[in-house]
């Protein structure tokens, strides 16, 4: 089997996405229209247009405002049933979506009506499509910890639909230690604990996650290498690191793809996986991140797509025997 080939057909786990970094322009405009709401973008091709960001807050702004037309439950079910076709077609078995509740309770949304349209697209991809899906509540760090825990307060009559907490936005200024105690009470509660660490902010935000929020996977977590106690480490550990190239590449962590450090922390024997992150804004889903680190990195093979699905795999939250079956 070509190499191509063999990245499609191999079983893989996405386990770092934001569903609201799904939304495709169409789907936007079309949804923006069915809820009367207002864009500030003359069209389709004038938002794509502006998909040219310079980093991460140059993009959360554009991000949050396409969430705006997300009102009605079946806003939810449509922009995550969309991202399970894709993901089908990517050969995803399993994936675990990041959800923003508090960008949608902002505009008065209910976080039910998040959580339960999200919910049934992860119980139709399973039905339909064979992908396993579950649902992670990220908190968004530029908001205060009491804000966070409000949050979390809404969202405890619905704790059966999720499986876990993280921590996302802008992380500069932002760092793990903010949410110590939230995370702390989500640990309590038996929720999975993940948090982005390490994209645009030092080393030592993965350090202080790991050690102070008591993470069990790093998202991003590239900065890593910039230390390299910390790369021995986590390489002993085998903590999970949820990399995304098209997005570090976009948010200009790298320059371009042939710059992305993963082939070395590949070879310092990471637990390294690959994701999309927000597809729709990045130029790809996740095959496309697959097949762009593997075109930038002709020494990566064979070993490194089996390694790197293995990875997605052993890395997700899904019960043991559920993993002993993909073997
Ligand atoms: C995000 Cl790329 C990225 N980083 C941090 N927070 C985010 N939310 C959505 N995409
Ligand atoms: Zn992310």
């Amino acid at each position: 089997m070509s190499l191509p080939a063999l990245l499609r057909a191999a079983p893989k786990a996405e386990l770092h996405v934001h569903i609201e970094g799904t939304l495709e322009p169409e789907l936007i405009f079309r949804l923006a229209e069915r809820n009367g709401v207002v864009l500030p973008y003359a069209s389709v091709e004038a938002l794509r247009a502006a998909y040219a960001f310079s980093d991460l807050q140059s993009f959360l702004d554009i991000y949050y405002a396409g969430a705006s037309v997300l009102l009605k439950e079946a806003d939810f079910f449509e922009m995550a049933w969309a991202y399970f076709e894709r993901a089908a077609a990517d050969g995803v078995v399993h994936a675990e979506l990041f959800f923003d509740p508090q960008t949608h309770t902002a505009r008065g949304v209910a976080i039910e009506t998040v959580i339960v349209g999200l919910h049934h697209a992860c119980q139709r991809a399973h039905a339909e499509l064979g992908i396993s899906a579950s649902l992670i509540l990220c908190f968004l760090r530029h908001l205060s910890e009491d804000e966070a825990f409000a949050t979390l307060e809404e969202a405890l009559p619905y704790r059966h639909l999720f499986i876990g907490v993280g921590l996302d936005s802008s992380e500069r200024g932002h760092p793990p230690e903010k949410f110590a105690r939230v995370f702390a009470r989500c640990r309590e509660l038996g929720l999975h604990l993940v948090a982005h660490a390490g994209e645009e902010g030092p080393a030592e935000y993965i350090e202080t996650a790991l050690d102070l929020l008591q993470v069990e996977r790093i998202d991003h977590g590239v900065r890593c290498v910039d230390k390299p106690t910390l790369v021995q480490r986590l390489a002993a550990t085998r903590v999970p690191l949820t990399v995304c190239p098209l997005s570090n590449v976009k948010l200009c962590v790298y320059p371009d793809m042939g710059a992305h450090r993963l082939p070395e922390m590949l070879a310092a024997g990471l637990c390294v996986t690959i994701n999309s992150d927000d597809p729709a804004y990045f130029g790809g889903y996740l095959l496309d991140n697959y097949r762009a680190v593997f075109d930038a990195h002709p020494a990566l093979g064979r070993d490194a797509a089996y390694t790197l699905a293995a990875n997605s795999l052993e890395a997700s939250f899904v019960p043991a025997e559920q993993k002993a079956g993909w073997k």
